[in-house]
């Protein structure tokens, strides 16, 4: 058989004899799926930065702009399927007990590719929320919309998404926190941990012994803080670690 040098024999056997696993993923997975990354260089949105569009300040200024960012993030995303790498975190979920896929991703792409223990840090693009009375509405229902639709209340919907500067939802925050200070191994895939508090994940986890593995195409600032860093493509690498798992010791 092949051996798969790319991943160490440490890590191997470590994940073969895990009782627990976390994994978080971030844009970086569902580059693969055609879907932007926000800090790479085929920029979300090239006049502005997410950090000025994804904001309740931007929300309330120029609501239209916002509307329209998330609409043309939806149109690109309903031409948008789950890769390789996606499929391989549903196959790896099937091999533990105590499996969390946290993700900061609001593609659903990883329900798509039939994950079911998924803790969303973020929020998900294809629901709105009223916010007057916090009525959800599933995005079916205003994906044509151009312009900023209304609730049964008369209140402006808005995605059903974390901006920046607002807080996370607080149980899907508190079971990614117990997910990481829990877990033996886990794994950082396709994010550049910038954003808090999701960053800090991987430190929490190493703090409670874990094992930490990163997966990303380019380093990143916790690239020298984890136990290995292995550089690539998500699509690639996530089914070669599940064919490396298979295979015998
Ligand atoms: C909060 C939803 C408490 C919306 C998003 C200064 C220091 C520290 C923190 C802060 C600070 N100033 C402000 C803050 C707080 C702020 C923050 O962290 N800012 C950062 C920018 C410094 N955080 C917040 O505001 C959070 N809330 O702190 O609440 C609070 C409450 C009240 C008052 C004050 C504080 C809320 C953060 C959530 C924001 N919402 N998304 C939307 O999407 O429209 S964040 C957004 O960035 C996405 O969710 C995205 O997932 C996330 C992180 O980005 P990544 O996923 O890592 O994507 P990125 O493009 O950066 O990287 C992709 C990586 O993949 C790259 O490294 C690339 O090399 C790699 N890659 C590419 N292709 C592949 C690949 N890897 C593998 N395979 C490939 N094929
Ligand atoms: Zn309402």
């Amino acid at each position: 058989m092949m051996q798969n040098s790319m991943f160490p024999n440490e890590f191997l056997e470590k994940l073969r004899s895990a009782s627990s696993v976390a994994v978080l993923t971030g844009a970086g997975i569902s580059a693969e799926s055609g879907v932007p990354t926000f800090r790479g260089h085929n920029g979300l949105w090239k006049k502005f930065r997410p950090e000025e569009l994804a904001t309740v300040d931007a929300f309330l200024r120029n609501p239209e702009l916002v509307w329209a960012w998330y609409q043309h993030r939806r149109e690109i995303l309903s031409k948008a399927r789950p890769n390789p790498g996606h499929l391989a975190l549903q196959g790896l979920e099937k091999r533990f007990e105590d499996f969390t896929l946290i993700t900061q991703n609001i593609d659903g792409l990883h329900q798509k590719a039939g994950s079911r223990r998924i803790v969303e840090l973020h929020g998900n693009i294809r629901r709105n929320r009223c916010l007057d009375c916090g009525k959800i509405y599933e995005t079916l229902d205003s994906s044509q919309e151009a312009t900023v639709p209304t609730c049964e209340c008369g209140g402006s919907l808005r995605p059903d998404v974390v901006w920046f500067g607002e807080s996370l939802p607080a149980q899907a925050l508190e079971d990614a926190l117990n997910a990481a200070i829990r877990c033996d191994i886990f794994l950082s895939v396709g994010t550049s941990a910038v954003v808090h508090p999701a960053a800090s994940l991987s430190t929490i986890a190493r703090q409670h012994g874990a094992f930490v593995v990163e997966i990303n195409l380019e380093p990143t600032v916790i690239s020298d803080q984890v136990d290995v860093s292995i550089q690539g493509r998500a699509g690639e690498i996530l089914p070669r670690l599940m064919e490396a798992l298979e295979e015998e010791r």
